[in-house]
């Protein structure tokens, strides 16, 4: 696949499968989102979503920054309401569903900037780990717009109802610590242990049991829907579904035999 706004490349774990990275690739405009770009990300997360021994996904940015969002001179171009519901429906509602409905977890490593839909990509994944010069703004009001790309569906809900209407009213920058503080990330490092906290984390990430982390996933997600009952059941449902895995069988092996698991993902 010729790639040119975006890196993707898989680091082999030998029988245990491989770990993802997608390097968002446009630094002198601080990776903002192309069509190109948007339409390079959901290719990879299709292929990525193909690999049966995937064990971990990186988003990270190239440059000093994660992800400016969309390219305003681009979308500046094609700017009627019909225009933006394409591009909406075209690229940034499929790239958050493939993201959601990816069977690995997803990390993003925010190394600078994100806004707009790039703030947006980056809380629509697992787990946010971001260094302490990076900085989250779901800007759109000052371009007159609504947050889009799931931010409405996920800010709220990571930070409640006060903050998440708060940052999308006035559209403030808050530093990494601020936004691990109210809960909108996993956590802030500082900038000079970043790099070995991102591969710490994906080797953490990596070595988790995958199927289960699949069915963990699904099961958190239906929880912001469902009622007790609903989730109770659906928990017993997919609890029976882990529990046929050779990760469970090995789980429970290690534990009686006092020694660390070691999780081949399936
Ligand atoms: O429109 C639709 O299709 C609907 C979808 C909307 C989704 C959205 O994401 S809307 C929100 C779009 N994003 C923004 O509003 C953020 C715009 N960028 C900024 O506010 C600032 O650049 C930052 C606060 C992110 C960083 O500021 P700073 O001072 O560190 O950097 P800079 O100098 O502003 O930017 C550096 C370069 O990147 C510069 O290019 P130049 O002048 O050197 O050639 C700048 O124009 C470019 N850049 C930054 N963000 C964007 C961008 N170019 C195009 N689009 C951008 N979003």
């Amino acid at each position: 696949m010729a790639q040119s706004t975006i890196l993707l490349e898989r680091r082999d774990l030998g029988s245990t499968g491989g770990v993802w990275r997608l390097t968002l690739n446009r630094p002198d405009k601080l990776n903002s989102f192309t069509r190109a770009m948007l339409t390079e990300i959901g290719d990879a997360l299709t292929e990525i979503e193909a690999d049966a021994e995937a064990r971990a996904l990186v988003i990270t940015g190239a440059g000093r920054a994660f992800c400016a969002g969309q390219d305003l001179r681009e979308a500046a171009a094609v700017e009627d309401g019909e225009a933006v519901r394409a591009v909406i429906e075209r690229h940034y509602n499929p790239m958050i569903r493939l993201l959601r409905s990816l069977h690995i977890p997803v990390m993003a490593a925010v190394n600078g900037v994100a806004a707009g839909a790039g703030a947006s990509l980056a809380v629509a994944s697992d787990l946010v780990l971001a260094a302490h010069s990076a900085s989250f703004s779901f800007a759109f009001s000052k371009i007159g717009l609504i947050p889009d790309a799931g931010a409405t569906y996920f800010v709220p809900r990571l930070v409640g109802h006060a903050r998440g209407l708060g940052l999308a009213l006035l559209g403030d920058t808050i530093s990494a610590e601020t936004a691990a503080h109210w809960g909108l990330i996993w956590q802030a490092v500082p900038d000079t242990e970043f790099g070995s906290a991102v591969e710490t984390m994906a080797g953490r990430l990596a070595s988790l049991p995958t199927a289960a982390v699949a069915l963990m996933k699904q099961a958190v997600s239906a929880g912001e829907h469902h009622s007790l009952e609903q989730q109770l059941a659906l928990e017993a449902e997919l609890q029976s579904r882990a529990a046929e895995t050779e990760d469970f069988q090995e789980g429970h092996t290690a534990f009686l035999e006092k020694r660390s698991p070691h999780f081949s993902g399936r």
